[in-house]
């Protein structure tokens, strides 16, 4: 399969509203808006080498978008790159609501304007035993959140994958409890990792990935990764998640991946990084253990797995 340049949407869109954040550190590239447009398809790790961790290279472009799992578009590993053609993110909205101070529906091009862009490699770990290294453009969840402006009262937050049968062929059957739903306690929710993405290798998202825009949570199994979000809402309690709801016994509310809690099913001690042939070992927190085991102090993960 490949895919042609003519396939992608340019990430013009939203290339004027690009900044470069400087001097933040790793987190943070300024090569040229020029040069990032022309990102390729396979896999420029010299693009990103200042982000990228020494054990990891990327995984292609075509990886990346013909390996998917987005059940809206069906099961298969290559359905949402088959079957996603029909979806139409543009325009999109996302709204704000539960307990928070300024409730609203806002625009994604208006929110793009309040919010900074930057460029994030994060490995992703399936649930399924799999890995890639994915470089993202995204902002920080905390952005927005802040512009929510939630009562003290609001201890998580749940995501909601928009809900449109016309467009995705997967929503047609009872695959999944639809609409597709996410959720984080606050405190991940606002951890600097915790990205909302609007594009990949320089990119706007394509429809297999989330387009519009999705969450990248990197030290969790990728289902919490939600895509092609339309509300996101405050509220008090633990909220409801699609998979520990489908499979309670196999699927916990905070999913850390833990290398040390077997799926009941398959181990976890090792992942298959797509493109590669030898297995690695499973890292504890995806790798970011240190950055993230923080908020998980005193919590027993065999418990809240
Ligand atoms: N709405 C929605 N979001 C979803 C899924 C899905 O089926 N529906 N699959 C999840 C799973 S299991 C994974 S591993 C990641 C995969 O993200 P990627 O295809 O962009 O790599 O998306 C997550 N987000
Ligand atoms: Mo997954």
């Amino acid at each position: 399969m490949k895919i042609l340049p003519s396939d992608i949407t340019p990430y013009s869109i939203y290339i004027n509203r690009r900044k470069f954040i400087k001097g933040a550190g790793a987190a943070a590239l300024s090569f040229s808006i020029s040069r990032k447009t022309q990102a390729n398809h396979i896999g420029d790790n010299d693009l990103y080498k200042e982000l990228l961790d020494n054990n990891d290279t990327l995984n292609t472009f075509e990886e990346i978008t013909t390996y998917n799992n987005f059940y809206e578009f069906g099961m298969g590993k290559t359905d949402p790159y088959k079957n996603s053609g029909s979806f139409n993110p543009i325009p999109w909205t996302i709204k704000l609501e539960g307990l928070i101070n300024k409730p609203k529906t806002i625009d994604l091009e208006k929110l793009l304007s309040l919010v900074t862009i930057e460029d994030r490699v994060y490995r992703l770990r399936c649930v399924e035993a799999w890995s890639m290294v994915i470089p993202w453009q995204g902002f920080s969840l905390s952005k927005l959140i802040k512009i929510a402006d939630p009562l003290s009262a609001a201890k998580f937050v749940q995501f909601e994958t928009i809900f449109r049968p016309e467009e995705m062929p997967g929503q047609r059957r009872r695959i999944l409890p639809w609409p597709y739903v996410e959720g984080l306690r606050i405190d991940e929710a606002m951890h600097p990792l915790t990205i909302l993405s609007t594009g990949l290798y320089g990119h706007d998202l394509l429809n297999q990935n989330g387009a519009p825009i999705r969450l990248v949570v990197p030290w969790k199994y990728g289902f919490k990764s939600i895509k092609s979000i339309v509300t996101i809402r405050f509220v008090d309690k633990e909220p409801k998640a699609t998979w520990p709801m489908t499979a309670p016994s196999e699927y916990g509310f905070y999913s850390n991946v833990n290398s040390l809690v077997d799926h009941p099913r398959w181990s976890q001690s090792t992942e298959r990084r797509i493109g590669e042939f030898k297995r690695r070992k499973t890292m504890m927190f995806n790798g970011y253990e240190e950055e993230v085991s923080h908020l998980y102090k005193g919590m027993d993960l065999k418990k809240f797995y």
